[in-house]
Formats: structure tokens, C-alpha cells, sequence
């Protein structure tokens, strides 16, 4: 029987020349696909070296990771696949609170954190039972790479099932607390070979690609697609620790494919550095965790020459939908990218728009979006239940997105029927930070609404009704949620009002609230 540990099959797509340059960051530092052959066999080794024990399901260890990003943390990203334990990326925003939640949930027996927060992260940890807390720092020191030194560069990888689980993503839910979406190494590399042939990649035989990497590694865009893309084609990525539109730009001419989500994109178009010449080499820009505004596809178009893939998907499912890169015979034989959308589900996807009656609507109508396919994941972490009623009794996952499909193919996406607001791509839940709010000293309730945002697309906005007697001050409520929660996930503007819109049924109306400040951003 083959091995299905996904890093097999990305070593295996290693160009023939390991010395080569495989990553170049924007320090000027450069890894050779020898440098991440020898690292991740010395982290695998380490982890390995540590004598984790398996849950007694059999499930292999977790390795919680809260760390800057550095290819150094990618590289531990690849030896825990290497080793055959299971990865679970943390947000750096994410505060004390939230990191309690999450290890206490995953049970990890290994958590990386930066050494600036080894003094907070490691009580926690060990408190859960974590057996290790290791540093790990973006300028290449800490004590997971001092230890790892120790251990030798040579490692056969573990044998992993294709249904192995590979990495725990924890997405927020519409109720209660986060869930730990399961993907496994098959519906990783399932996912990653089909984009590689659906999005052109070109292997350094073919004239090679570079990816410009400037998202964080953390989520699902910029650890899985990112990475697994450039990886499984044997591609040198320009890395960028932070994004920074200048740089980006600056480095188009030596790159050929770039992914961001849209405020990578408006920010680039606000530099007068971005221009058809210097966009020139490039042969793909790609766009996703948020809706691109036709304007911003129109913009981008203009400037440049170049129009932007847009492809929808998520932390279940990896990648689901995409326009076309070019017209293909085996599959749709569109060659439009068409703005606006999410272009056709990706071969191997099933994907259905379902009405209210349980039914299949025709092409042009709206309805839910529900999807099946080798990339949909097995479940929520420890949450029989949730999973239950997030998978129809078919086996379609539903995605609590809300989309229509015309007759040509092309996926919409036209609304949410999970409350959640995307701010510059990360997901915000307004029932997460309402319930923090509503235990802040003077408030009785509240509500949080996402309103459109010139940067980060749509922001929150909260709506405060005080108990009786209290005055609480809008600008304390942000700072006391500062201390608690991710900092993407605070609302920009907070209002204290006598009462919240009702309907008859004495539901909280979000859809006035959110047309009373719908022109709150607007610039001037
Ligand atoms: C930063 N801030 C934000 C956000 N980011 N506020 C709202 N939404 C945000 N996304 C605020 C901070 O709270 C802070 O506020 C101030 O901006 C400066 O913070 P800083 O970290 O310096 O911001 P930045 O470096 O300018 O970051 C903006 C960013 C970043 C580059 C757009 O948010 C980013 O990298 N977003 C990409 C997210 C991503 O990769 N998503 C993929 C998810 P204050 O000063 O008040 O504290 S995967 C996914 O969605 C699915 C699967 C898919 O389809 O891909
Ligand atoms: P996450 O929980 O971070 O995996 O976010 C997944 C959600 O991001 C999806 O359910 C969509 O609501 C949204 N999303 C991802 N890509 C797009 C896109 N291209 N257009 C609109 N929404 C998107």
C-alpha cells in the first residue's frame, strides 16, 4: 500500500535540482529545497524523538501552533505532516481567552508559541495537559529549533491513510464556540493536485512559476492553497513575512502568480507603483475569502491588464469553486473569468443550490449552497452532533452560504444565512462578541452588524443597550473587548441606544440596523 501522508507527495514534487532556490524572503534570506528537505526532517525527528502517545481512538497527536509567520513555522507546519501528527494553526491576534479555548478543546500534546508569549501561552497549555511548550520566533531562534538541531536530517516519513487526519482549522460557529473542522491528508492533496492542473501551474520544465506568498499562514488560504500550490509544483515562492503593498509590487516582476484576499487587492490599487508594465510577467492573480467587489475586478483590469480569478471555498472544504484559468475542453470550456462570481465548482466537487423545500432550485435562482466531493471534510472536533446537522442525510456538507448557479455554470454567491461578517478575510461571528459584551459591567444587550468597509470590505458595528441606571462609555466597551478577544474581531465603531429595532415576534431586526449605518465608512 502507497503512503498518503500529504508531505510525501509534496517532497516527491521537489524539483530534480535540490539546490535550487525554494523560498527567498523579503530579509533576503534563501532555503533551498534541500534546506526544506534537511529542517523538516529534523523537526519531524524531534516531534518524533518526544514519544507523544496516541489518543486512544488512535488519533495521532495535535500540534497547536500560535507562532509569526517564518518559513520556519512553515516548516513545522510540513514536519508535523512529515511525522504523521496533526497541525492546528492558531490566529496571532488571538488573546489569552480564545488560545484557553482552543487547547483545551484539541487536547494538543505539542504547543509552539512566540517566545514574547511563552509566559501566558505555557500555563495554559500545561494546565490542558500539553506535555510541551516550545518557542519559536520569526528571526530563526527559539527553543523548537534549538532542540531540533540536536536531531538528525534524514527521516522517512509516517504512513498515513488518506482518511489520516492532517490538521484541525477551528472556524468560528453562528452559535456557541469555535469548531475544529477535520481535514485529512486525502482531502488536503486531493484538493492541491486538481488546482495545480486547473490553475495552469507550471512545473520548472514547463518555464516554472513564482508565488508571491504575502498572506498569513495560519488559515486555510495562505497554509493550504498557497503553500501546497507552489510546493506540489516544485515553485519558488518570494515570501513576505507581512503584506505590504509596495513590496508586493516591487516584486511583481520576478513573480508569476499571486493570491490575496480583496484588501490585498484595493490596497495594491491605491498604490501609484501598480502598473500595466510592472504586472507585466505575471500570469495569474487570484482572489478568495471574501466577496471581490466588481469595482475593485473592473480597477484591477484597467490598471493592469490582468484579470483577477476569483474561487470560493473554506475551512471544511479547501478550495470548491473558481472562474476558469482557461477554456478546458474536460470540463465547463469557458475561458471567461467572470466578476462578480465564484466561477464553476472544481472537478471532483458536487455542488447543489437548495430551496426552502429541500429541493434543487433551477439555474438563476437562489437557494442554499451545499457541496460533495474527495475535499469535504469529515467532521467538527469532538462534535458528533454539529457535524450531524451541518451534513444533509446525502452526505452534502451545507456551507450556510446562499448563491445561485446560472444555465452557463457559474456559481454566485448573493448573501449568508449564517450570521457572519468577512472583515479583510477573516471571519468575525457577531454572536462570539455580542456574548462577550453582554457580560461587560452596564450592559444589558447588544448587537453587532457588518456594514461595508472601503478597506477590509464589511466591519462590525456595535449597537448597545445599557441596563437601567448605567451609562456605559463606547470607548471603554472597545477597550475591555480589546483585552478579550482578536483584534480583527472588534467592532470599528460602537453605539449606546435606548432600545433595539423588534419585530413582532421580538426578534433583534439586524437588517435596520444595518441600513442605519450603511454609510458609516463611506469616504467623505
Ligand atoms: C487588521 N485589522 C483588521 C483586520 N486586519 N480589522 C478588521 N479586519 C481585518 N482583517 C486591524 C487591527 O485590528 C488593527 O487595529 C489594525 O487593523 C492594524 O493591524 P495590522 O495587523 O497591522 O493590520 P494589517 O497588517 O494592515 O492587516 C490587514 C490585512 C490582514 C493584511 C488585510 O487582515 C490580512 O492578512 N488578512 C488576510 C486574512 C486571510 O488570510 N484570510 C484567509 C482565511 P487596531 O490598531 O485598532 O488594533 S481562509 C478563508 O477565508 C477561506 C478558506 C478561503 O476561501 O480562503
Ligand atoms: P472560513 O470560515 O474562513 O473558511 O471562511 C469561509 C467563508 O468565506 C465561506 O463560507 C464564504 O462565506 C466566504 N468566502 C470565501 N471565498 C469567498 C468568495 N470568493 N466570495 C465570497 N465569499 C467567500
Amino acid at each position: 500500500m502507497s503512503n498518503a501522508n500529504l508531505f510525501v507527495a509534496l517532497r516527491a514534487a521537489f524539483p530534480a535540482d535540490l539546490d535550487a532556490v525554494a523560498v527567498e524572503t523579503d530579509s533576503g534570506l534563501r532555503y533551498s529545497w534541500r534546506d526544506l528537505d534537511r529542517a523538516t526532517a529534523m523537526v519531524a525527528n524531534l516531534l518524533q524523538s518526544l514519544e507523544l502517545p496516541r489518543d486512544p481512538g488512535g488519533v495521532p497527536p495535535r500540534v497547536a501552533v500560535q507562532v509569526d509567520k517564518s518559513v520556519e513555522a512553515m516548516i513545522l507546519y510540513l514536519a508535523t505532516l512529515r511525522a504523521g501528527f496533526v497541525f492546528l494553526p492558531l490566529n496571532t491576534a488571538y488573546q489569552s481567552g480564545e488560545i484557553e479555548y482552543f487547547v483545551g478543546n484539541a487536547k494538543p500534546a505539542v504547543v509552539v508559541c512566540t517566545g514574547q508569549n511563552f509566559a501566558w501561552v505555557s500555563p495554559i497549555a500545561f494546565q490542558a495537559g500539553t506535555r510541551h511548550v516550545f518557542t519559536l520566533n520569526d528571526d530563526r531562534t527559539g527553543s523548537l529549533l534549538e532542540r531540533a538541531a540536536h536531531c538528525g536530517d534524514q527521516h522517512v516519513p509516517a504512513r498515513c491513510r488518506a482518511d489520516d487526519l492532517a490538521a484541525i482549522v477551528y472556524t468560528s460557529g453562528t452559535t456557541g464556540r469555535s469548531k475544529g473542522a477535520m481535514l485529512s491528508h486525502g482531502n488536503l492533496l486531493s484538493n492541491a493536485v486538481m488546482l495545480k492542473d486547473y490553475w495552469g501551474w507550471r512545473t520548472p520544465e514547463q518555464g516554472g512559476d513564482v508565488l508571491i506568498h504575502a498572506l498569513p499562514i495560519f488559515h486555510v488560504h495562505g497554509l493550504f492553497v498557497a503553500i501546497h500550490g507552489a510546493l506540489l509544483n516544485g515553485s519558488t515562492m518570494l515570501w513576505h513575512g507581512k503584506f505590504d503593498p509596495r513590496r508586493v509590487i516591487a516584486d511583481l516582476p520576478r513573480a508569476t502568480v499571486f493570491m490575496g484576499v480583496p484588501t490585498l487587492y484595493t490596497r495594491m490599487l491605491a498604490e501609484p507603483a501598480l502598473t500595466r508594465q510592472q504586472a507585466a510577467p505575471m500570469r495569474l492573480f487570484i482572489s478568495g475569502s471574501a466577496p471581490l467587489l466588481i469595482e475593485t475586478f473592473n480597477d484591477w483590469r484597467a490598471r493592469t491588464g490582468h484579470t483577477i480569478l476569483e474561487r470560493y471555498g473554506m475551512s471544511e472544504t479547501i478550495m470548491l469553486t473558481s472562474n476558469p484559468y482557461r477554456a478546458d475542453e474536460r470540463y465547463h470550456n469557458q475561458s471567461e473569468r467572470r466578476g462578480g462570481t465564484v466561477g464553476f465548482p472544481l472537478p471532483g466537487v458536487q455542488l447543489r443550490v437548495q430551496g426552502d423545500e429541500r429541493r434543487e432550485v433551477p439555474a438563476g435562482e437562489i437557494g442554499g449552497i451545499q457541496v460533495k466531493g474527495p475535499n469535504v471534510f469529515a467532521g467538527y472536533w469532538q462534535m458528533p452532533e454539529k457535524t450531524a446537522e451541518e451534513f444533509t442525510p446525502d452526505g452534502f456538507f451545507k456551507t450556510g452560504d446562499v448563491g445561485q448557479q446560472d444555465a452557463r455554470g457559474y456559481v454566485s454567491i448573493v448573501g449568508r444565512s449564517k450570521d457572519l461578517i468577512i472583515s479583510g478575510g477573516y471571519n468575525v461571528y457577531p454572536a462570539e462578541i455580542e456574548g462577550v459584551l453582554n457580560e461587560l459591567p452596564g450592559v444589558q444587550e447588544s448587537a453587532i452588524v457588518g456594514v461595508p468597509h472601503p478597506d477590509f470590505g464589511e466591519v462590525g458595528v456595535a449597537v448597545v443597550i445599557a441596563r437601567a441606571g448605567a451609562a456605559p462609555d463606547p470607548e471603554g466597551l472597545i477597550a475591555a473587548l480589546k483585552a478579550r478577544l482578536a483584534n480583527f474581531k472588534i467592532p470599528k465603531r460602537c453605539f449606546v441606544l435606548p432600545e433595539l429595532p423588534r419585530n413582532t415576534m421580538g426578534k433583534v431586526q439586524k437588517n435596520v440596523l444595518r441600513e442605519r449605518y450603511q454609510r458609516l465608512f463611506e469616504p467623505g
